[in-house]
């Protein structure tokens, strides 16, 4: 199985989040994709080769064209008004504001397009990003030329990255983003599957409306996990989207037996739409030692995560999300390709 590795991932590279009224280093951080290269490198899990380049066109299918251009210049723009280091949002057009006109205001501007304050954006979050999604649509390529399973590395993370705002540590939606370029590449029906501990709520914005990409997504529930405001199991689409989204939220603390019974859940969902490509936001922040998040799985449990995504039996691109426990997230996330690729 080939990874298509960032290698300027570390351009993203966060100073600070807050947490629990503190300053704390950031979670989101470049070792994550550091250790996780080792670990596909030692267990030789196939060729890591570099991004090609892509223009915007499948970015603005799924991104609006002003959250882009605002993004490409955004720390640059802080930056000559005299911002120092990493920027943050204040201010949000809550329900009842306007969000239909941009605001002159850079301050305003960054709230307009994010929901949350716990994404820094940094000098290098652009090019890191943006090299995320040609690594996405070289993924994609990989697979429409024939290549039964891939992996892309990345980071920054995508899957809460919404068609116009950022949170959740996510920029670009790489997993959005690659889904679209399999459809433009021919694919009638794409799916994808989110198994981030986390509910990949840019990903079902992007995709709530329309019948040709289902996203199925098994997560902490949202009435106490981040991001809180979406992911609940009455969300299932609408117009033509109606019926092609499905969230299988579960407690926090929920045992490993319970999150396989959903995740079979969702590979039955998913085998019924019949996509003829899956897309796996693979996050491994569902593992028992992650620091932010609350499910139990065990480093032995991951193989059958990938076992059970082969059971779909299509075309599979997996798109590195979420995972914060760095000693583990190498062996966590090549035993999810080892146990797809053994199946
Ligand atoms: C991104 B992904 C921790 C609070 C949570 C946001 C979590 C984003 C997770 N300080 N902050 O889905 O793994
Ligand atoms: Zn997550």
């Amino acid at each position: 199985m080939k990874t298509v590795y960032n290698a300027t991932h570390a351009l993203h590279r966060a100073v600070h989040e807050f947490f629990r009224g503190e300053k704390v280093p950031a979670f989101e951080k470049p070792e994550r994709a550091d250790w996780v290269l080792a670990a596909i490198e030692r267990e030789r899990m196939g060729d890591v080769i570099a991004p090609s380049s892509h223009d915007d066109g499948v970015i603005l299918k799924v991104h609006s064209e002003r959250y882009v251009r605002f993004l490409r210049g955004a720390h640059a723009e802080y930056t000559a008004l005299g911002g120092i280091g990493d920027a943050f949002p204040s201010v949000w057009p809550i329900r009842g504001m306007r969000a239909d006109v941009e605001p002159t205001s850079f301050a305003a501007r960054m709230g307009l397009y994010s929901f949350d304050a716990g994404s820094p954006l940094t000098s290098g979050t652009w090019l890191a990003a943006r090299a995320g999604a040609d690594c996405a649509l070289t993924g994609a390529a990989l697979l429409s030329a024939g290549e039964a399973r891939a992996f892309v590395l990345t980071r920054p993370p995508g899957h809460h990255a919404g068609r116009d705002f950022f949170g959740g540590y996510c920029f670009l939606n790489n997993a959005a983003i690659a889904a679209q370029a399999l459809r433009d590449a021919g694919c009638a029906r794409v799916a994808i599957l989110d198994v981030d501990y986390h509910h990949g709520n840019g990903t079902q914005d992007i995709f709530y409306e329309r019948g040709d990409v289902f996203f199925a997504s098994v997560h902490g529930d949202p009435r106490t996990e981040y991001p809180f405001y979406l992911g609940h199991a009455d969300e299932r689409g609408v117009g033509a989207g109606e019926g092609r989204n499905l969230n299988l939220p579960l407690p926090a603390g929920a045992d490993s037996a319970t999150w396989f019974a959903a995740l079979d859940t969702a590979v039955k969902a998913i085998t019924a739409f019949g996509p003829d490509a899956i897309i796996v936001s693979l996050g491994v922040d569902t593992f028992e030692g992650d620091p932010i998040s609350h499910f139990t799985l065990k480093t032995t449990d991951y193989p059958a995560v990938g076992h059970a995504i082969s059971a779909l039996k299509r075309p599979t691109l997996f798109v590195m999300e979420g995972g914060y426990a760095v000693a583990e997230i190498g062996d966590n996330v090549v035993g999810v390709l080892r146990g797809f690729r053994d199946a």
